[in-house]
């Protein structure tokens, strides 16, 4: 109670030093000054707070920005943050508004902790899922993570994200945060409009990036006009299963432009989606040979194409005979068809659009051009008016192209670079600014064009690429905070070498104006996008809701060991090991093979008391597991040298932790 009573004096005493030199414009890219902190009258802080403020050199910002976000021990965040870890392959969970990092997800990439792709069978089966042909792939870089939703709210339930590199897209149950499954286009070999759902996630919607052959064929760059397509792919999502579903899923070709983002529509505009593309130039470089590099070839134009597509209408068309020609397994509708079914449209879209992003009610979408200084905002009604009246030309595939002015909306002059919106509960919107390095904040004016405007901008460090809104891409977003992505941290934090962290600052949009409250530095691969979930959405298990749990099925395991049935089964030189692991030990504690065996070993976690997990190492085998309460996981591998090696749990679970081991003895063939 007493703390609880200082930390309101704190922050009246914060507010009233705030007040008073509020006039003073903020300014956080410079590295403030601390005016030392006074005690004001009447509820000023207590001497030993001031003390502490004058000491550590906090200015009243500081203070303020501090009482915002520090969560004090024990108690819990207001949001979950999943963040994309970019070349990490894995996605990172960061509390909001205390920025502490609770978990690394590990999605394309192996991870030992957890003991994802490091010999456990079902994880391998999950990573192997991902594979290019017969190449194994064991990384990823990922881009854009995707809650599930219900009416275009997140319901907590799934995670999606892409990865750019191989064209894959992974599905992550929020029950336990572990990826279930990678699934890969197999007409793809980088996609970049995704993940994106539509609001009842009927379908998670992948677009490519950059141009290959349909079909993913060879074919010399001289053909790129002819034979080089994109592809936007709609992979069906079997929410009971928790998978996505290939048999069901279907793309629809679209032209070799480089398609960038994407969002769904919703409300009024559900069953639509829109994705940005550039290089309308259909460029090709060949810098080596005298061509004009990619960076100017496809900035050549002064508008690229806006994609606008029915997909509820491609679903429908997709599901007719004839209409679709199945490539590599996967059902295509060819440009032609989408054409005739009225599936795609084009508009003009000035110059590099970067992010599409859709309006909480459905109604409109902001554009952001990376070499223009504007948003535009384009209506759905007028969209839909344009289609109807067939106000359109075409492009050189014979796709509709819609009249500019009769679907734009209106233009908002906002700064140097803008990439990507957000949305707040009170009609605002918030575009990054990349070459400004700075969030604009500006209105939303329904239908009035001059009811948008630019309100305020703040500056941020440095080179932001996505920003993130609480609840920011449903139709009722939150407000309250937003968290800046940015590319480049230079001078922000400690240095540790060349390779610099990258900054996610977290901003306060809950308050009059805009301000930053906290940096923190991502210690993996660059955190591309995020999405923001109030945290009482997610409904994660404590333990395993049963004893011997297969978490690939999340059903009972087969292989699941009860105390007092562990056992090792010889059939010729098949072993099969049936272990149980419990605080302190585990049980077998001697197993015995011969050279040449080929090993199964189930292991069944048998605790039920949260957070008691074990880990479980061989040396020399390159196996790693994380057995969690409740978990049985199952490994394989060929003895295939003689020796004595010993395998102990990874995790300090008891006092008895070390003696928690075993010991694997192999004899040596001559001996058999
Ligand atoms: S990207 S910084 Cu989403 Cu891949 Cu915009
Ligand atoms: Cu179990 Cu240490």
């Amino acid at each position: 109670m007493r703390r609880w009573i200082v930390l309101v004096l704190l922050l009246m005493a914060a507010a009233a030093i705030f007040v008073a030199c509020s006039d003073e414009e903020p300014e956080p890219t410079a590295t403030p000054v601390p005016a030392p902190v006074q005690a004001s009258g009447g509820g000023g802080l207590p001497d030993d707070l001031l003390a502490v403020a004058n000491a550590r050199g906090l200015t009243p910002q500081d203070i303020r920005a501090a009482l915002k976000t520090y969560v004090p021990s024990g108690k819990k965040d207001e949001y979950y943050l999943f963040s994309s870890g970019g070349q990490s392959g894995n996605v990172v969970v960061i509390g909001v508004p205390s920025m502490r990092i609770l978990k690394q997800i590990a999605v394309f990439t192996p991870e030992a902790w957890q003991g994802y792709g490091y010999g456990e069978v079902g994880t391998e089966a999950v990573l192997d899922g991902g594979n290019v042909d017969t190449t194994t792939i064991r990384m990823g870089d990922t881009h854009h993570p995707a809650l599930s939703e219900t009416n275009g709210e997140y319901d907590g339930q799934f995670l999606f994200i892409n990865d750019k590199a191989s064209a894959r897209v992974a599905v992550i149950d929020l029950r336990d945060f572990e990826t279930k499954q990678i699934v890969k286009d197999p007409n793809l070999i980088s996609n970049h409009g995704s993940s994106f759902v539509p609001p009842n996630t009927e379908y998670v919607i992948q677009a490519s990036q950059y141009a290959t052959p349909l079909g993913w064929e060879y074919a010399p760059i001289s053909e790129y006009k002819e034979k080089y397509r994109g592809l936007i792919t709609l992979y069906k999502f079997d929410r009971e299963k928790g998978r996505i579903d290939l048999a069901n899923s279907f793309s629809i070709e679209i032209p070799p432009y480089w398609q960038d983002l994407c969002d769904a529509g919703k409300l009024v505009s559900d069953g639509w989606a829109f994705c940005n593309s550039f290089n309308t130039e259909m460029a090709t470089g060949g810098i080596e040979s005298g061509n004009p590099p990619f960076e100017a070839g496809v900035s050549q134009r002064d508008t690229d194409y806006l994609h606008i597509f029915n997909w509820r209408k491609a679903a429908e068309v997709a599901a007719q005979a004839g209409k679709t020609e199945v490539i590599n397994g996967m059902r295509v509708i060819r440009i032609p068809t989408a054409v005739e079914e009225g599936i795609l449209y084009l508009a003009p879209e000035p110059k590099s659009p970067h992010g599409a992003d859709v309006t909480p009610d459905g109604k409109y979408i902001t554009v952001a051009g990376k070499l223009d200084p504007h948003v535009t905002i384009y209506s759905f009604d007028k969209i839909m008016k344009a289609i109807e009246a067939k106000n359109w030309t075409t492009d050189d595939f014979g796709i509709p192209v819609l009249d500019f002015d009769a679907v734009m909306l209106t233009q908002v002059e906002l700064g140097l670079g803008p990439l990507h919106t957000q949305y707040d509960d009170k009609g605002n919107a918030y575009t990054s600014l990349f070459l400004d390095s700075a969030v604009a904040k500006w209105s939303l004016g329904g239908d009035d064009p001059a009811g948008y405007k630019l309100l305020e901008k703040l500056p941020v460090q440095y080179n932001i690429g996505h920003i993130s809104a609480a609840e920011g891409d449903t139709v009722s977003p939150d407000g309250q905070y937003l968290v800046a992505l940015n590319k480049w941290a230079v001078d922000r934090f400690l240095s540790v070498g060349p390779l610099k962290p990258q900054n996610e600052q977290l901003l306060d949009i809950g308050s009059d104006q805009m301000s930053v409250l906290y940096d923190m530095p991502m210690g993996i691969g660059e955190p591309h996008y995020a999405q923001m979930i109030k945290a009482d959405k997610i409904k994660a298990w404590e333990v395993y809701p049963e004893v011997g749990w297969d978490p690939l099925t999340q059903a009972p395991s087969e292989f699941a060991v009860k105390p007092g049935e562990e056992r090792i089964e010889r059939d010729g030189n098949n072993v099969t090991i049936y272990m149980t692991a419990v605080r302190s030990h585990l049980t077998p504690e001697h197993v015995t093979l011969k050279q040449g065996d080929n090993v199964t070993w189930h292991i069944t976690n048998i605790e039920t008391a949260p957070d008691a997990t074990h880990g479980f190492d061989i040396g020399g085998q390159n196996i790693s597991l994380s057995i969690e309460p409740g978990e049985t996981a199952t490994f394989q591998f060929t003895a295939n040298h003689s020796g004595t090696y010993a395998y102990y749990c990874t995790e300090f679970c008891s006092a008895l932790h070390l003696e928690m081991m075993g010991y694997m003895m192999v004899a040596p063939e001559e001996a058999n």
